[in-house]
């Protein structure tokens, strides 16, 4: 059975993580077929909008420990640099907008995956847990970036030291991710977003991705300079031209995404 499916929907691509029966946890071979997927979502001009998911009751409970402690396995050195940081590198730097759909446990580098994505929904049931601590490792797949940034220095401390299960409802409280849902409809939801995503301005989202990319490092002067450049590329799509046009002859813009 494979360890990653996709489901092509109109212009979304659903990336979903299969291995329910270890709660979706990473293994070397699942890591690697996620890289190659978006990195093929990524690339083909019909995908507008990814949607990554999964299958089961979990999202994601991080690294499989099971390979982290294998003779045979990849290794911790491995395992960080050829399996996480390309796959948080991979969501942070596709064109596209990646939504998060976490319907149950999010922990460890599943926890920081979905805190990766551009938005992220999760279901009332769902919970995130930065479980490293808890067997004496340090956060990876890029919470200590992320984390801060989203919730403050002293809650991410407070979550990644205690280990502590934060609930979906909670986590959309104190702007962790974005929205939390009922089980029920969080498929509908965060469909539907994904839809209206892939009929708007696919290039436009693109720069918007890199200058929020650029806004974690950059000074005001260097990202009024970054917008300027980006603004400059926006103007020049055919997205743009039917936006303006669309406003001044009163109808509906149909963007193609380029
Ligand atoms: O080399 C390195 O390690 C570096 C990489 C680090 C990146 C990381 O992600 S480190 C963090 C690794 N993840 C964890 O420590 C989380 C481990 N899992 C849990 O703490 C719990 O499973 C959960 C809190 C996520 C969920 O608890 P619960 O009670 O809902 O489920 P469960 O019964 O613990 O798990 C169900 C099954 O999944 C179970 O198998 P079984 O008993 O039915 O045969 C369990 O062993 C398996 N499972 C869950 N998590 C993992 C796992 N198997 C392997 N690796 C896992 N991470």
């Amino acid at each position: 059975m494979s360890t990653i499916i996709v489901e092509k929907k109109g212009g979304i691509h659903v990336i979903k993580l299969n291995r329910p029966e270890v709660l979706n946890s990473f293994n070397r071979e699942m890591s690697l077929a996620l890289q190659d997927t978006l990195k093929e979502a990524g690339a083909d001009d019909s995908c507008r909008v990814i949607v990554l998911s999964a299958t089961g009751r979990a999202f994601c409970a991080g690294q499989d420990l099971s390979e982290a402690i294998s003779p045979d396995g990849p290794g911790i050195k491995k395992i960080v640099e050829e399996h996480y940081n390309p796959i948080i590198t991979l969501i942070r730097e596709t064109p596209k907008p990646v939504l998060g759909m976490i319907s149950g446990v999010a922990a460890g580098a599943g926890c920081n995956i979905a805190l990766a994505c551009d938005i992220t929904f999760a279901a009332e049931e769902a919970n995130f847990i930065q479980a490293f601590s808890r067997i004496g490792l340090v956060p990876d797949s890029g919470g200590t970036f992320f984390l801060p940034r989203l919730v403050g220095m002293q809650r991410a401390a407070a979550f990644m030291f205690s280990g502590q299960k934060v609930s979906a409802k909670e986590a959309a409280e104190i702007g962790m991710i974005f929205s939390c849902e009922s089980a029920s409809k969080l498929e509908e939801k965060v469909m539907e977003y994904a839809a209206q995503l892939a009929d708007m301005p696919t290039m436009a989202f693109a720069y918007t991705k890199k200058l929020l990319n650029l806004s974690m490092h950059n000074d005001l002067a260097g990202q009024l300079k970054e917008e300027g450049k980006y603004q400059e590329l926006s103007s020049q799509t055919s997205d743009h031209h039917e936006g303006v046009m669309s406003f001044l002859e009163k109808r509906r813009a149909v963007f193609t995404g380029k």
